[in-house]
């Protein structure tokens, strides 16, 4: 392999020795707006050698064991891509490491929801998104699996949901929140609650699973910090709303994977290192929380 995550400072672990498992899943089928995610993973990765091995309040995730697998074969369709990701996610699971995937369109995380329903009884892990959009319609151009409808999928599966950073939807995802009890923090709440109680007294509802898999869709960031995506949305979290939130909201709970997807790396270089320090940050708030 060329290149694995963080290789300027870490040798690419055995795969029954790793503590996580990253999977890079450069899928790009159903993408509506800006192309590029096709790339993502291989440009997060890239960026990934200009890490530093510590985490500011989590230690050093890297020496957990990090084994960056062969990107998933996406020469066919959606369904297919989609299968040989969730075996390599049902590989981590069996070597007992953490999979994490990296984008790719969000259509990704359906790839997670076999490893959620069947390694997990019903309600035992719910499944926790940072997002721009909620990706609740039921289909999206004559698509189940587009990156419109992947929560869609999670909540059909059964599998609790909690949104965060929403600011676009359609009356399909409003109706679809509503038949799902899906719980959330929307964008424009978080604005108002950054200047009166602030970020830091947010938690999960009660009742909330206490196994988490994250899934962080950059574009649930600022346009500003986060331009390299289809669709850059202003309104969104800033660096440090998305550490706070991250932080915050897995507090007293254990994380059983995660993916970070929809990079589109354009000319502009922070994009992916940006990617790359949030997805380092999530290793070492994983290591962390489930220690
Ligand atoms: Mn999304």
């Amino acid at each position: 392999m060329e290149h694995w995550f963080l290789d300027s400072e870490f040798p690419n672990s055995e795969p029954e020795k790793a503590y996580f498992h990253i999977i890079p899943f450069p899928l790009e089928e159903t993408v509506s707006y800006m192309g590029g995610t096709s790339q993502g993973p291989k440009a997060l990765i890239d960026a990934s050698s200009q890490l530093e091995q510590l985490v500011e309040g989590f230690g050093n995730p890297g020496l957990l064991g990090m084994h960056t697998t062969q990107a998933v074969d996406c020469s066919g369709d959606s369904e297919s891509s989609i299968e040989k990701a969730s075996e390599a996610v049902q590989l981590a699971s069996k070597f007992g490491a953490i999979p994490v995937m990296l984008g790719g369109e969000h259509s990704v995380t359906n790839a997670a929801i076999p490893f959620l329903t069947e390694s997990f009884e019903k309600g035992e892990v719910g499944v926790l998104q940072f997002d721009a959009h909620m990706d609740l319609r039921d289909t999206y151009e004559d698509s189940k699996l587009s990156h419109a409808c992947v929560m869609r999928r999670v909540v059909e599966s059964g599998i609790p949901l909690f949104q965060v950073g929403i600011r676009n939807y359609s009356e399909e995802d409003l109706q679809a929140r509503e038949t799902y009890g899906i719980k959330y923090f929307d964008a424009s709440m978080l604005y108002k609650q950054k200047y009166t109680g602030g970020l830091d007294v947010l938690k999960l509802p009660q009742g909330f699973p206490n196994k988490l898999y994250i899934t962080f869709d950059v574009d649930g960031l600022d346009a500003a910090l986060m331009s390299a995506t289809g669709t850059p949305d202003p309104g969104g979290l800033s660096w440090w709303d998305a550490i706070t939130l991250l932080t915050n909201l897995t507090q007293g709970r254990t994380i059983v994977g995660f993916d970070v997807v929809e990079l589109a790396p354009n000319t502009l270089h922070h994009a992916p290192y940006t990617a790359s320090k949030l997805t380092y940050f999530m290793m070492g708030l994983t290591g962390e929380r489930n220690s």
